[in-house]
């Protein structure tokens, strides 16, 4: 497996006018400030970072190795993961993205409680159809709860109570927060975990065509989120499952130890969204990216269709496997005329609303991002979600001109708003080059009494492997150079 590819609640005429909130080329943040730093912590003799040197036996996949090796996570229980510092530190920054993007959208973030009341999900019907993947609880008074699998009920419920004009709409919300599904089989760590982090989101719109351009608008959105994380995740039309529906895309990443297996047009893989300006709010433009994106075959097994794909030309027929990071759903008013969830016309018509959801994998992100990105050293981490930007190897602590112009390098850093992590530690340079390279992070400045003496520091890309001498201050430059390219 190679490297991967580098590369508003407001009111709801807010969200119309989000291109004045958010003008093209504006910066939102780089997510840096996702974590206050303590400068004290990232130093490594004061940092958490429980490396293992023994691979882990019972994990299958080279992700979940390398999470459980560079001490990103510790197993809680079966399909549960404790996040230790550094893995805690990429979850934010995966998160940071998503809300990022979900902002340029136009969606309004909000957050809903984990444990929910069993009569929203009786009243949908869903409190039954769920089946055993529901963690049912009782509370004290004997009352039926349930750790939420996902939302669609409470969010529904929250519209219902509010919203009752047409003037309202659209409107989209989404939340990142914790599911937990009781798979039979949690598998590959975080990958198929029993409690995982998800960004949901749920569009209202009046009609049909509103809720397809939503559609269509989450389809934009989350290119672009991908892509901003290092990754290509391919659209691929699939099957809606307990959600329900007729209209659904995955977003997959390909991958060898992906769990479903993807037939696609080998075009496909050409596609970037880049830096292009989509307007959020335009139905042409936004419909014409799902068409760019969508036009040629690419379906997972459970909508796969022979037929279809036999009209691809041969040389361009792959079948391979895939992450599902990703899934938008179109349902229509399955939810609304469930729950009652209508809105008045200009008419005066009482209508049910037309609904979507939209989920993200956050926390299966982790896993897929070092499956995509990773060589047999350690990850290789993407500039876009990196724990910490690069890394500042001193090959001879105690001597006091390494010591010095390691902290020197590591207040400029800071100073440009980069966040370093300094390996302080009394330790052989090759261990300290394993442990950089296993954490990934993707430079890494080397700092010796020898090269000092020239005036000179190392700058190394994680990725290639290259190194090029050249003056400490040089060397931020190039680094503060890079991050630019990555902000929002
Ligand atoms: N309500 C809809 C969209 S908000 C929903 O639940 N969609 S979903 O079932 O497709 O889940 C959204 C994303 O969560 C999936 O694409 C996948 O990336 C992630 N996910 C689902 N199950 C798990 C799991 N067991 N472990 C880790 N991630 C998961």
């Amino acid at each position: 497996m190679g490297a991967g590819s580098t590369p508003r609640g407001i009111s709801a005429s807010t969200q119309r006018d989000r291109r004045i909130a958010f003008p093209p080329g504006d910066r939102i943040s780089s997510g840096d400030e996702t974590l206050p730093r303590n400068p004290r912590k990232m130093r490594l003799t004061r940092y958490f970072l429980p490396v293992l040197k023994e691979t882990p036996a019972e994990a299958q996949i080279v992700s979940h190795r390398l999470m459980l090796r560079a001490g990103l996570i510790k197993q809680a229980a079966a399909g549960i993961y404790s996040w230790l510092p550094l893995g805690y530190k990429v979850l934010r920054r995966i998160e940071q993205i998503v809300h990022e993007e979900q902002a340029r959208a136009g969606h309004l973030a909000m957050l809903m409680p984990t444990i929910q009341s069993a009569d929203l999900w009786r009243e949908s019907g869903r409190y039954d159809a769920y089946g055993e993947e529901m963690l049912r609880i009782k509370d004290r008074g004997g009352r039926d709860m349930l750790f939420t699998p996902t939302a669609e009920e409470l969010i529904t419920d929250i519209f219902r109570a509010n919203v009752s004009s047409y003037k309202d709409l659209p409107l989209t919300m989404y939340q990142i927060q914790w599911k937990f599904r009781d798979e039979i089989r949690p598998r590959f760590g975080v990958m198929r975990g029993r409690e995982f982090l998800m960004k949901d989101g749920y569009n209202f719109d009046l009609t049909r065509e509103d809720a397809l351009h939503a559609y269509n608008r989450h389809l934009v959105s989350y290119l672009r989120t991908y892509e901003r994380m290092g990754l290509q995740a391919i659209p691929m039309r699939a099957d809606s499952g307990p959600i329900g529906g007729d209209d659904t895309h995955e977003f997959l990443v390909l991958a060898e130890t992906g769990e479903s297996e993807v037939f696609y047009d080998s075009q496909i893989t050409d596609l970037k969204f880049g830096d292009r300006e989509v307007d959020y709010d335009s139905v042409e433009q936004c419909q014409a990216v799902l068409e760019e994106f969508t036009s040629r075959y690419a379906r997972t097994d459970e909508t796969h269709d022979e037929a279809k794909f036999a009209d691809v030309p041969e040389e361009r027929r792959r079948v391979a496997r895939g992450i599902e990071v990703g899934q938008i759903f179109y349902f229509g008013t399955k939810y609304s005329d469930a729950l009652g969830a209508t809105v008045q016309t200009k008419d005066g018509e009482k209508v049910p609303v037309h609904m979507g959801s939209h989920g993200i994998g956050v926390s299966r992100l982790l896993g897929a991002i070092i499956e995509a990105s990773h060589d047999d050293k350690g990850i290789i981490w993407p500039e876009g979600v990196t724990p910490f930007h690069c890394g500042i190897v001193n090959l001879k602590q105690g001597d006091d001109e390494a010591d010095t112009a390691c902290e020197a390098l590591y207040k400029a850093l800071t100073a440009a708003g980069l966040d370093p992590l300094y390996d302080d530690r009394n330790e052989r340079a090759g261990g300290k080059f394993a442990t950089m390279d296993l954490i990934g992070l993707p430079w890494r400045i080397t700092v010796g009494p020898r090269g000092l003496k020239n005036g000179v520091v190392e700058l190394t890309s994680r990725r290639t492997g290259e190194s090029e001498e050249m003056p400490p201050e040089a060397a931020v430059a190039r680094i503060v150079e890079i991050y630019a390219a990555h902000r929002g």
